[in-house]
């Protein structure tokens, strides 16, 4: 049998906009996912956020679910514009109420808050007014931090800053496949910039609690030994990994990334002290792993979210995939949480999302399939010494999945779009075992 520590931390993921829907009420201002959704072909099927699983509504009967699993805490994230719906001055206190009463139904029921403060639902009048390639906007993001900080630290003793920095960079602002959907090379390494300037600035803001970030990292594999593939592999595995992992702990950016952007910007946006302020210290750092990735030089370029590496392919390692079509391998959590106690031996790390989408219902065997080995890459990490205290799984719900909206399912429990029904899948029933056990 796989054990944990008792004090092993089993938790399960969303964030705000895949689940809450109420988009207009109690005061809640627009976001960039509101205004992409509605953008036509954005969003498979048309599908938005605006009512999402209703969890607004039906936190009282999810929280209970959660209770009925045995979480020892649950990573959900606030939306920045239920609390500031202009995205700066104004504060909404019905949108912080409503924060107010999850953490405390959730406290009521012996499971610990996790907010995320940005998981991707930027305030629209914010994107108006040039969003994350702009400076201004780290500098509103570290107000609403103290605000919601503020409101809540007396309750809330774990903060998370960003949910993948990476994603909002380079898919919002390089290939637009999320909001708010522009494709300006430039713009996605100055969003990068002051994404990482905000997350400095809120951990600085939130004095006297435990703060830390989540990056989606992944571990990247040369196709082959050629000196070609070689470089594509240390090319993606700097835009993917080191540009956020050294900045945010080791205070500098990666010299190799700088170069390789060099056609695409000067870094001119960096001001002194930037950096310093980006690797304010923090006290974990939350790692997002789904899929690892293998790649070469390809010899056409080609549009890409590696901005500056548009010579690079991803190739086919020839595993199962789930139905959204990333590769299952359970052995790429283990080498990167291997390679992170390496490279950054002293900061405590949380899997704060893991799972998979797939289109069975409630008989999930692949899920469970999936689960089980990445929860057994975790203890084997954890048996070779890496500081990991904890798994978070994604999702705890069935929910809009952003450009794929409600065709991709990664809950362990299932949501009946019509009804809103939930049901407990067999993953749900399997991970409550796990946790009840400590173990596998
Ligand atoms: C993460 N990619 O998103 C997010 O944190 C979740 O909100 C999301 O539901 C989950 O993973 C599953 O997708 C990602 O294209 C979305 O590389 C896209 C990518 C990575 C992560």
């Amino acid at each position: 049998m796989t054990t944990f520590e008792p004090d092993f931390l089993w938790g399960a993921a969303t964030s705000s906009y895949q689940i809450e829907g109420a988009a207009t009420e109690d005061g809640r201002g627009p976001s960039i996912w509101d205004t992409f959704c509605a953008t036509p072909g954005k969003v498979d099927n048309g599908d938005t956020g605006a009512i999402a699983v209703d969890h607004y509504h039906r936190y009282p009967e999810d929280v209970a679910i959660m209770r009925s699993l045995g979480l020892g805490a649950y990573r959900f994230s606030i939306a920045w514009p239920r609390v500031q719906p202009l995205g700066s001055g104004a504060v909404n206190r019905r949108g912080l109420d409503f924060y107010s009463r999850l953490v405390d139904t959730l406290l009521d029921n012996g499971i610990q808050p996790w907010p995320t403060l940005y998981h991707w639902d930027l305030p629209q009048p914010l994107e108006d007014a040039g969003g994350w390639p702009e400076r201004d906007t780290a500098l509103r993001f570290a107000e609403y931090a103290q605000i919601t900080h503020e409101a809540l630290s007396d309750r809330v003793t774990h903060w998370t800053t960003l949910n993948e920095p990476w994603c909002s960079a380079f898919l919002g602002y390089a290939t637009g496949r999320h909001a708010p959907g522009r494709q300006d090379p430039a713009a996605s390494i100055r969003a990068t910039h002051h994404l990482l300037l905000a997350h400095g600035l809120a951990a600085r803001a939130v004095p006297g609690s435990r703060v830390g970030v989540t990056l989606n990292l992944s571990p990247v594999t040369p196709g082959s030994s050629s000196a070609e593939d070689l470089d594509a592999a240390r090319r993606i595995d700097g835009l993917q990994n080191r540009l956020f992992l050294d900045p945010v702990l080791l205070a500098e950016y990666p010299d190799d990334v700088v170069r390789d952007l060099k056609h695409v910007t000067d870094f001119g946006f960096v001001q002194e002290d930037d950096l310093k302020t980006i690797a304010a210290p923090i006290d974990f750092l939350g790692v997002n792993y789904y899929s690892p990735m293998l790649v070469g030089h390809g010899t056409e370029p080609r549009p890409s979210a590696y901005v500056g590496s548009e010579h690079v392919v991803h190739l086919d390692g020839g595993r199962a995939r789930t139905s959204i079509g990333w590769e299952i391998d359970a052995r790429g959590l283990l080498d990167l949480l291997v390679r992170l106690e390496r490279d950054h031996p002293a900061i405590p790390l949380y899997v704060t999302e893991n799972g998979a989408a797939f289109d069975d219902e409630v008989h999930d065997a692949g899920r469970v399939a999936y689960l089980d080995g990445h929860v057994r890459a975790c203890a084997e990490a954890v048996s070779r010494g890496v500081p990991l205290k904890g798994y978070f799984a994604w999702s705890l719900l069935d929910n809009f999945e952003w450009s794929f909206g409600y065709a991709q399912r990664f809950g362990l429990v299932h949501v009946d779009h019509s009804t809103q029904r939930r049901t407990l899948k067999d993953s749900a029933r399997w991970y409550a075992d796990v946790i009840r056990r400590g173990g596998l």
